[in-house]
């Protein structure tokens, strides 16, 4: 819970503090009477005004890399995603180890409490500096490896839709709104799962996985570069990415330029990926058609590149239907495919099979027969043709 926000102008920072004498003492009380237990800076502090900044506030005080650094923490899912983050981590802590008493690590490292004196402070630095080591060896051993990893995960049975896009473009919206159903018919199978993937059945009865990636942040700090891409990585084995963007954002050309740069940059340019144009309730409505869109944030090359469009609102619902429609058309896995079948009157497990995993388009009763006509999956009419 935000307790208090606060915003200082200042012509020059403050070497000791960054914020003015007179800003602590006002955030100092703030904290007090509000039982803060932590302030964050939407700046970077150097580890001397960290030190300055907690003793004043007498609470815990982070900056603005180090809250990137925990979102990325939690974010990272892949063995290279979490060695990269737990590197800036340790680069992040190294020069902010004198002073401290209390414990260094918030997120694993395992460094532990120190006691005072320079005997101390060295045995750390020598042991931070040799888990940076052991951790860019390991690094190493992961890029060798990847190809095969890579291999290995494609047998997952469920593909994956990963959704892409600048914090704030509506990620986590869209992403509760599309899979809330989905979470309640299967909660169980999916209990032990991170909370940023859930199952999702789309209009064709097909299963898919969604999952709300770590998102784009302006003016990344250079130094957590490697560490968010290494996060982002996740995306290279999803069968679909859905690139979100806040269309209603004057910075949202920029933004989608941005993305599919990244997204190429980490080998994800060839998986199939839909532009959704989100907060088109925003948009003054003679402009809030994907068309028009798409061709103010992509020039003309954008349709033409071959990429869908759809504008939506997460927050209205508005365009849901036609989102999830050009999901089931683009998704490569287990393509949609019209079938034929002749059955018997009495076979109605295959019957509740085509009404399950797929979409029965009519049914025509002949005698002791029944012939159905449906859209299926592929492997479901392999598996059915087979019998
Ligand atoms: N007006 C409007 N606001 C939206 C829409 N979708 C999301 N938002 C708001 O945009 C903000 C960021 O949304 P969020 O889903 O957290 O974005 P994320 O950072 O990409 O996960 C929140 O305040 C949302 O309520 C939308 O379609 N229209
Ligand atoms: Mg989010």
């Amino acid at each position: 819970m935000v307790i208090e926000r606060a915003l200082q102008t200042r012509a020059a920072p403050e070497a000791a503090t960054l914020i003015g004498r007179g800003k602590v003492d006002e955030l100092a009380a703030a904290v007090k009477s509000g039982e803060a237990g932590m302030v964050i800076f939407d700046q970077d502090l150097s580890p001397t005004q960290q030190r300055n900044l907690e003793k004043a506030l007498a609470t815990k005080v982070i900056d603005r890399t180090q809250l990137i650094l925990d979102i990325f923490a939690s974010r990272a899912r892949t063995r290279e995603g979490r060695l990269q983050v737990e590197l800036a981590q340790l680069n992040y802590m190294l020069p902010r180890l004198a002073g401290h008493g209390v414990e260094m690590t918030r997120q694993g490292g395992g460094i532990g409490t120190r006691g005072p004196g320079e005997t101390q402070l060295e045995t750390d630095r020598r042991r931070i500096a040799k888990r940076i080591k052991a951790v860019e060896l390991e690094l190493e051993g992961v890029r060798t490896g990847r190809a095969l990893h890579r291999r290995r995960r494609t047998a997952v049975p469920l593909a994956t839709l990963a959704m892409a896009g600048y914090t704030n473009a509506g990620k986590s919206t869209l992403f509760n709104r599309l899979t809330q159903a989905g979470v309640l018919a299967d909660a169980k199978m999916f209990a032990t799962l991170d909370p940023t993937v859930r199952p999702l059945i789309l209009p064709s009865r097909r299963r898919v996985l969604v999952s709300d990636t770590v998102g784009f942040i302006r003016n990344l700090p250079t130094t957590l570069v490697k560490a968010f891409r290494a996060t982002l990585e996740e995306v290279n084995e999803a069968a679909l990415v859905l690139h979100l963007v806040d269309a209603s954002s004057p910075v949202a050309a920029e933004h989608t330029a941005h993305v599919l740069q990244v997204l190429a940059e980490i080998g994800a340019a060839q998986i199939p990926q839909i532009l959704v144009l989100n907060k088109i309730d925003r948009v003054d409505s003679s402009e809030a058609d994907a068309g028009t869109l798409q061709r103010r944030l992509m020039g003309e090359a954008g349709g033409h590149a071959g990429m869908r469009a759809v504008a939506i609102s997460a927050i209205s619902g508005a365009g849901m239907e036609g989102l999830l429609a050009a999901i089931d058309e683009v998704l490569p896995m287990d393509p949609l495919v019209r079938t034929t079948l002749d059955l018997s009157a009495g076979d109605g497990a295959t019957l509740a099979m085509l009404h399950e995993f797929g979409r029965v388009l009519s049914t025509r009763y002949e005698e002791n027969r029944v012939v159905v006509e449906a859209e299926v999956p592929e492997s479901l009419e392999r598996r059915l043709r087979a019998r």
